[in-house]
């Protein structure tokens, strides 16, 4: 069918193919920045956002998209040309597709390019709130120190050169200035990354940062800037070039990077914005007035789900998540470890009902026409592990409860470092700290207790003697006789047991 390019001109022509933006754009006025514009984003906040302006009179909250690092140039040049448009493609669980043109994102920056840019409109008396998706690595933590890492050459850029920033750091802290030297009323920093406590953790860094950098600002933070926790969940994998053909071919919209996610959805959000915010309520989103138990129960089972599913199935050469959690060995080892060792540490979850919740786990994870890339869940797992499964085992160590799943898959990931599935075939591995990683990976063939020694991964684990038996056990299995044989017999020894 005859395509056109996707932008403001040629919207109308769409509307037989998807849904497009029922009200006018041009006179949505900023009141969010975000930082990342990366597929979750835009299947997520965004989309929320361009439900309510459908929905709502109210066209205060459109969104500022920011390009923050050199990488995303693409994305950044991508939204220019599409003023801001792109297709939001839902793959239902029957195959059917599920068209939206989001037309939230009216504005678009590219940090490398114009840092004032983003400074001034981060500044500006309009925006009401900063929204971020910086990605788990991008919060400077070191889980060794417990603190802020001084020590990463961005962060001594940004403190050498303050007006010229790299990080977030640089750019909130300039930014803030701003506001307080203008004598702006407050504004919310809302994290939307996969981090426990994911508000308390960028005021934590930002104020580590702040301290250094312009310590007079520290009171002015403390009295002008919320940050409200929240927890974010769309499953969105990596857009393919099979996507994007299809969509011009079958639905003749030219969009250069649409988004493909899965239908599910949730956002919930403790309510603490200093200058106000969207009724995100309107659209599904849930307001609370705690959020740790949620993310909790989504970082451990669903994010740590993946991990689980994404190295297992690695190793044993599956390219996507349906194909890993259609492999009913690794399918029970999943159940198992959701169930006897992050179950029991969750706490508290009043009005969750934990069974259906788990269970709808496996039945997004398997969604045959999500074609999730394990590449992509296996990305940066130096930064997750700390997130989604260490402070498991920190706990069931605590009770004395049982690491020995966990373990086994702390041990697939020490082999899966090496950088060969277990047919031999290459492993691309996609880490900032894929050096390190293999070199350890490669010092545990002799001695598997140095994968262990990464403190700023496994903080101090390698001194429990309980967690590296299991480990070691566990490590010398998989290499003798591979993942497919152990999984099937750890399944079967816990299953025995109960
Ligand atoms: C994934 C997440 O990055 C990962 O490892 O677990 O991107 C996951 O798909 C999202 O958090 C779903 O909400």
């Amino acid at each position: 069918m005859a395509s056109y390019k996707l932008n403001s001109e040629n919207l109308s022509k769409f509307s037989g193919s998807a849904a497009i933006p029922a009200y006018d754009r041009s006179d949505v006025k900023v009141g969010i920045v975000h930082v990342g514009i990366g597929g979750f984003h835009r299947a997520h906040e965004a989309y929320y956002t361009d439900q309510l302006l459908h929905k709502e009179g109210n066209k205060d909250w459109g969104i500022c998209g920011v390009a923050l690092l050199d990488f995303d140039q693409k994305i950044y040049q991508t939204l220019k040309d599409q003023d801001g448009l792109y297709t939001l493609i839902v793959k239902e669980l029957d195959g059917t597709l599920t068209k939206t043109i989001v037309g939230s994102i009216v504005e678009y920056l590219f940090a490398p390019e114009n840092p004032a840019a983003v400074i001034d409109k981060m500044a500006h008396q309009d925006i009401k709130i900063i929204t971020l998706t910086i990605t788990e690595g991008g919060y400077n933590y070191n889980e060794a120190t417990k603190k802020f890492d001084f020590a990463n050459p961005l962060i001594q850029h940004d403190l050498e050169n303050p007006t010229t920033p790299k990080t977030i750091f640089g750019y909130l802290t300039q930014a803030l200035k701003a506001r307080k030297e203008q004598h702006l009323k407050g504004v919310a920093i809302q994290s939307c990354d996969n981090v426990q406590g994911n508000g308390h953790m960028i005021q934590n860094m930002l104020l580590s940062y702040v301290e250094k950098a312009a310590p007079s600002l520290v009171e002015w933070i403390h009295a002008n800037v919320t940050f409200p926790n929240s927890m974010v969940d769309r499953i969105t994998p990596a857009t393919s070039l099979v996507d994007i053909s299809a969509l011009k071919e079958n639905s003749g919209i030219d969009d250069a990077w649409p988004v493909v996610c899965e239908p599910f959805k949730q956002w919930v959000i403790e309510d603490d914005f200093a200058a106000g915010r969207p009724a995100w309520e309107n659209v599904g989103a849930q307001f609370v007035a705690d959020v740790v138990p949620y993310e909790k129960m989504k970082l451990s089972l669903l994010n740590a789900g993946h991990s689980v599913l994404g190295i297992l199935g690695a190793l044993k050469g599956y390219a996507t998540i349906d194909e890993a959690v259609h492999d009913p060995a690794i399918s029970q080892f999943l159940k198992l470890y959701m169930d006897i060792e992050v179950t029991p540490v969750l706490g508290n979850l009043e009005g969750v009902d934990l069974k259906s919740y788990k269970h709808s786990l496996i039945q997004r994870f398997g969604n045959i026409y999500i074609k999730d890339q394990i590449d992509r869940i296996c990305s940066e797992t130096s930064a997750k592990l700390p997130i989604f499964i260490l402070p498991t085992i920190n706990a069931q160590l605590k009770e004395s409860g049982s690491v020995k799943l966990a373990a086994f898959v702390i041990a697939a990931w020490a082999i899966y470092s090496l950088g060969f599935d277990e047919n031999g075939n290459p492993l691309v591995i996609k880490d900032a700290l894929a050096e390190v990683l293999h070199q350890k990976a490669i010092e545990a063939k002799n001695e598997p207790k140095e994968f262990l020694s990464i403190e700023s991964v496994f903080g101090d684990l390698k001194k429990s003697e309980v967690f590296v038996n299991a480990y070691r056990e566990s490590y010398d299995d998989i290499l003798k006789h591979g993942v497919e044989k152990c999984v099937a017999d750890l399944n079967n020894e816990i299953l025995n047991k109960i």
